[in-house]
């Protein structure tokens, strides 16, 4: 049986959004150029420099029908813009490109044409020298797969398909010392379409996907041990998930996944999932329903930030293709709305930058693709931390007409570690711009057995005036991270 293309099946109905504006909170939007082509089902991977790499990717432009992708471009967040690197070996639709530990990326399987087989070759991308070279063949050919680096630097292999009716329970890893793939133990069933993440322990979780023939998509969920080499079943999700080329689950910072989005359905009839999310406990083995998204968002992207909330982007819910995103917060559970995209897409990619801001590349807005999308779009993200002025003191009562000195705290938390901010970059005042630190020593100022931050600030440098009732601290961390927080005051002194 020769199967279509799935994404072109998945997005052939859909429409142009006409998404509400939403009230942009701290975080916002803001272009990051254009590839010089448009992609859906490309890859893009986070470089050790803080580039991006796009790799494939299925494009109107391309040769042999959409399929001969092999341009790679890199996006350098220095200078917000897009540049053409070496050339892949092969186009490649609907494979892997996965960070090796010494930087190379290992791309990995897909397909170059409208055809029955897959590619079986693998090649290895240099950042230090901008160039391609072929790696070891896979031992079997495939795409739909995944890729995940595991902590002894080899690369695991799960699944995927062909266009020909297979799909594979078949896994294989990568040994970065010779090049060479081998084989290892087989999935319990076969998926493709699936989406898989490295647990904190190690161990690898892969969720969802399509089944062999007739193909329905799935709810279980399996997990790799690289100790034994060996796949076992865990607990299954609430609703069956296929990918269809999106990554539907995310690893949270406190050792959970989060699954969102993703398709339901039969074999080249899935629609899209509504918008309920649930969590894994590796702990547990049990999925357990989260808060729901505001709309379903089936190809959109996840993605984690600094501060333990998750950014969803996106997507397609039946109906439309959204411009809308929104923020899961781990301290509640659920979703509300943040800044909006400039243009609605699905099928895109998205990774999170050093700075922790977040990439958002090509995908398509409306009835397949073509038309798909060359522009890219990057979320600033600023995240919340917490800080007590005149630690241990309340209220925080301060004379703005007298000389002295205020110390804050800048707090260690489950999700923020003070000591990675950079005191350079602090300014605290009325709000938030106006004093340097003249004065920072790393300790545990509240007694909860973690090191914070204690910086003073002269008081005649803050432009607290009387009458004021809160203040603010803003800065940034060593990687780039923007960061706020805010605490009161209550000025004395003033009659
Ligand atoms: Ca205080
Ligand atoms: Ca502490």
């Amino acid at each position: 049986m020769k199967r279509t293309n799935k994404l072109l099946i998945v997005f052939a109905a859909i429409s142009i959004s006409l998404a509400l504006a939403i009230p942009a909170a701290a975080q916002t939007w803001s272009s990051a150029g254009n590839m010089a082509i448009a992609r859906v089902e490309h890859r893009a991977t986070f470089l050790t420099d803080g580039r991006v790499l796009v790799t494939g990717g299925f494009s109107p432009s391309s040769g042999n029908g959409g399929y001969n992708t092999m341009l790679a471009e890199i996006y350098d967040p220095t200078t917000n813009a897009w540049s053409a690197t070496g050339s892949t070996v092969n186009g490649r639709v609907g494979h892997t490109a996965t960070r090796l530990a010494d930087g190379k990326v290992l791309v990995a399987g897909g397909i170059n044409g409208n055809i029955c087989a897959n590619d079986i070759t693998t090649e290895l991308y240099n950042p230090a020298t901008d160039t391609w070279s072929v790696s070891g063949n896979l031992p079997f050919a495939t795409y739909g797969h995944t890729a995940t680096l595991l902590v002894d630097g080899r690369v695991l292999l799960a699944g995927g398909g062909n266009r020909c009716g297979a799909v594979f329970s078949s896994a294989a890893l990568f040994d970065p010392a010779t090049g060479a793939w081998s084989t290892t133990g087989s999935m319990t069933t076969g998926r493709e379409w699936h989406s898989a993440v490295r647990l904190s322990d190690g161990r690898v979780l892969v969720a969802g996907g399509e089944g062999v023939s007739p193909f329905p998509t799935l709810s279980s969920a399996e997990i790799y041990d690289p100790a034994s080499g060996t796949w076992s079943p865990t607990g299954s999700m609430a609703t069956t998930r296929c990918g269809c080329s999106a990554e539907f689950l995310t690893l949270l910072a406190d050792g959970r996944v989060l699954a969102a989005a993703g398709f339901s359905g039969m074999a080249n009839n899935v629609v899209p999932n509504g918008p309920s999310t649930e969590i894994y406990d590796p702990s547990t083995g049990v999925w357990t329903a989260s808060g729901s998204m505001s709309v379903g968002r089936a190809g959109g992207t996840l993605s984690l930030l600094n501060d333990g909330r998750v950014l969803a982007v996106g997507g397609y819910d039946g109906t439309t293709t959204h411009s809308s995103a929104e923020l899961w917060d781990p301290s509640t559970g659920t979703w509300s709305s943040t800044a909006s995209l400039a243009t609605a897409r699905s099928a895109h990619v998205s990774r999170v930058l050093a700075d922790g801001n977040v990439l958002v590349v090509g995908g398509t807005d409306s009835a397949g693709c073509p038309p798909c999308l060359s522009s890219a779009e990057l979320y600033s993200v600023v995240i919340t931390v917490d800080i007590d002025i005149k630690p241990g003191i309340f209220p925080n009562t301060i004379n703005p007409r007298k000389k002295g000195v205020i110390p804050v705290a800048l707090l260690t938390t489950g999700t923020f570690d003070a000591t990675t901010v950079d005191s350079t970059t602090v300014l605290f005042g009325a709000t938030g711009t106006e004093a340097s630190p003249v004065k920072f020593t790393l300790k545990d100022v509240d007694g909860d057995a973690d090191t914070d931050m204690l910086l003073h600030f002269n008081t005649q440098d803050t432009g607290i005036q009387c009458g004021d009732t809160s203040a603010l601290l803003t800065g940034e961390t060593v990687s780039g991270q923007a960061i706020e927080a805010s605490d009161s005051v209550q000025t004395v002194g003033c009659k």
